[in-house]
């Protein structure tokens, strides 16, 4: 592991990079605020951590220190299920990770009004959580929007089951 962060922590709240110190206003993640209400109001279920890994030296990324062309399970989440995913970015660089085929809402303390994302920037040791509710069946594609990040590993195939059950 190259350059990696010892204590991922929240920074939500934070500037992203390059933007520290400007002298005009930046929104950061804290003050988004959905405009309508979260249709989905159940608590989640169960939680699901994923760590954000990499060694910048031999330029590799990967999920859980794993690149794409070595996991062999995908992320695999029940039909309609109600999940709170954190990420936690062990590296010193930013990673906008994205899903495909949901949105998720971000957990920024907007509760009942979390803003709806389907790309999410990890800042560097920085940890968030979304809350997704997996209600599109099919495999979709989760990974860094960095592409040389995504072609260097950081990608997986998250998996929605049963394809056929009636939507809830
Ligand atoms: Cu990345």
């Amino acid at each position: 592991m190259q350059s990696i962060s010892p204590t991922p922590e929240n920074r939500l709240a934070e500037r992203p990079l390059g933007l520290e110190n400007v002298t005009h206003r930046v929104l950061v993640y804290t003050d988004l605020v959905a405009l309508n209400p979260n249709r989905d109001t159940r608590p989640p279920a169960r939680t699901l951590q994923i760590h954000l890994t990499g060694n910048m030296e031999r330029f590799m990324w990967g999920f859980d220190g794993r690149r794409f062309s070595e996991i062999v399970e995908p992320i695999r989440f029940e039909r309609n299920e109600r999940v709170r995913v954190t990420l936690v970015n062990d590296t010193m660089m930013a990673h906008p990770i994205h899903l495909h085929g949901h949105f998720f809402e971000l957990v920024n303390g907007h509760a009942g009004h979390q803003p709806l994302k389907h790309t999410v920037n990890v800042a560097p040791g920085g940890r968030l959580s979304f809350d997704l509710t997996a209600d599109a069946p099919g495999d979709w594609a989760f990974h860094c929007h960095m592409l040389m990040h995504m072609h260097a590993g950081m990608f997986n195939v998250v998996t929605v089951r049963p394809l056929d059950a009636p939507s809830s």
